[in-house]
């Protein structure tokens, strides 16, 4: 059976979404983060090489990197649903977005936050940082005008990866200038598979649950 290495508050609830909408059977082990640094703790080490979350286990593997577990699992475990066509034009548009997350969007996301975790002061780095992250959100709330999905108006395992990247923003800034992208988390947060991996797996969101 696949395990899921789930690290409290941290991208593996994306992984657990996904399993919870394919209705996939898993193993849950939950890490906690250190309280202080918030790194993961040494077991997650003693897994995989590089310690972090998500991880996966299957058949004696485990894998990094949540793109790639994403891949493993729409391969494996999930007969075709939650991905376009691999043929057809949305699939190159899929496979866009499920780079973009990671690749792209998250990085000027995370900077800000460290950067208000270690209390650093610098004007001109937080302008280029907002500027980064605004430049993002934006391209995704473009995405999304007129349609409640990022690919062919259909719910896949894009939505839940590229969400994650709102999450991570409102946890640290208003995104009420980004009226696509609040209708689009809200209309995420009431799918039956988010509610069962929030049950599972914990909140992840704005700061203040609503
Ligand atoms: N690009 C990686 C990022 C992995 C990552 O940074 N995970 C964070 C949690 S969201 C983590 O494990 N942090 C704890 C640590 O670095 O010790 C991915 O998508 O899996």
């Amino acid at each position: 059976m696949l395990t899921v290495h789930h690290l409290s508050n941290s991208r593996s609830q994306k992984i657990i979404w996904l399993l919870e909408e394919l209705q996939v059977p898993y193993e849950l082990k939950v890490y906690m983060r250190d309280s202080k640094t918030l790194a993961a703790p040494p077991e997650m080490k003693a897994l995989h090489p590089m310690g972090k979350s998500p991880l996966i286990s299957e058949n004696g593997e485990t894998i990094s990197e949540t793109g790639a577990i994403i891949d493993y699992i729409l391969r494996h475990h999930a007969d075709g649903k939650l991905q376009p066509p691999t043929e057809s034009v949305a699939f190159d548009r899929f496979i866009e977005w499920m780079h973009y997350a990671e690749g792209s969007a998250m990085l000027p996301i995370l900077m800000t936050i460290f950067c208000k975790y270690t209390a650093t002061e610098s004007a001109a780095l937080n302008a280029m940082l907002e500027s980064h992250s605004n430049k993002h959100l934006s391209y995704i709330e473009d995405a999304l005008a007129g349609a409640d999905y990022l690919v062919s108006n259909t719910f896949s395992a894009a939505d839940i990866h590229v969400s994650f990247v709102a999450d991570t923003a409102a946890q640290y800034m208003s995104l009420a200038t980004y009226p696509n992208i609040n209708a689009w988390t809200k209309r995420l947060r009431e799918r039956d598979g988010y509610k069962r991996a929030e049950q599972k797996g914990g909140y992840f969101g704005p700061a203040a649950p609503k």
